[in-house]
């Protein structure tokens, strides 16, 4: 029975990450991480393009359009959606998961969920490098994950 399994190992081809400006005191620090885990396993600082967005919101087209070039192994999406007293939270999070998880199923290329839903700035913070690791660390780790695994695919 053949296993398809993605590992680690140093992928060909480019990268891009989409980042989003809102809570950007978070988001570099996701940003960073992403790049310290893709300079960790060989992927080159200048085989990586960042797009910034103003919020995580606008992820999704960003994150498409690039993934429709075909220029890029796969697209780290990178943001931070902090709840407040409003349901803005809610609508800025689904829409930002379901448009991510369509640009990844319309063009076929991985596209990388790497968008912090919190409560607090503090959990956020945790997640960015604090003590609960770097999400966008996790993030470039599935990329590379995904862009091994997808090369083993048949078809
Ligand atoms: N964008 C975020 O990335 N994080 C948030 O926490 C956030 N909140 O809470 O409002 C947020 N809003 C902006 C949104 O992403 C859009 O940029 C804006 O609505 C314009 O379309």
């Amino acid at each position: 029975m053949p296993i398809f399994e993605g590992n680690l190992t140093t992928p060909s081809g480019r990268f891009a990450l989409v980042a989003a400006r809102f809570n950007q005191f978070v988001v570099d620090r996701l940003v960073a991480g992403a790049k310290d885990a893709f300079k960790r396993h060989g992927v080159a600082d200048d085989a990586i393009d960042l797009a910034w967005v103003p919020g995580s919101f606008e992820i999704p087209l960003v994150a498409q359009k690039l993934a429709a070039t075909k220029k890029y192994a796969a697209v780290i999406c990178l943001g931070a959606v902090i709840r407040g007293d409003t349901d803005h939270y809610d609508h800025v999070s689904s829409g930002a998961i379901s448009g991510i998880a369509q640009a990844g199923l319309s063009t076929g290329v991985p596209v990388i969920f790497g968008i912090l839903t919190c409560d607090t700035l503090e959990q956020a913070l945790n997640r960015a490098g604090g003590k609960s690791g770097n999400r966008g660390h996790d993030a470039a780790l599935s990329a590379i994950e995904m862009t091994n695994l997808l090369k083993q695919l048949p078809g």
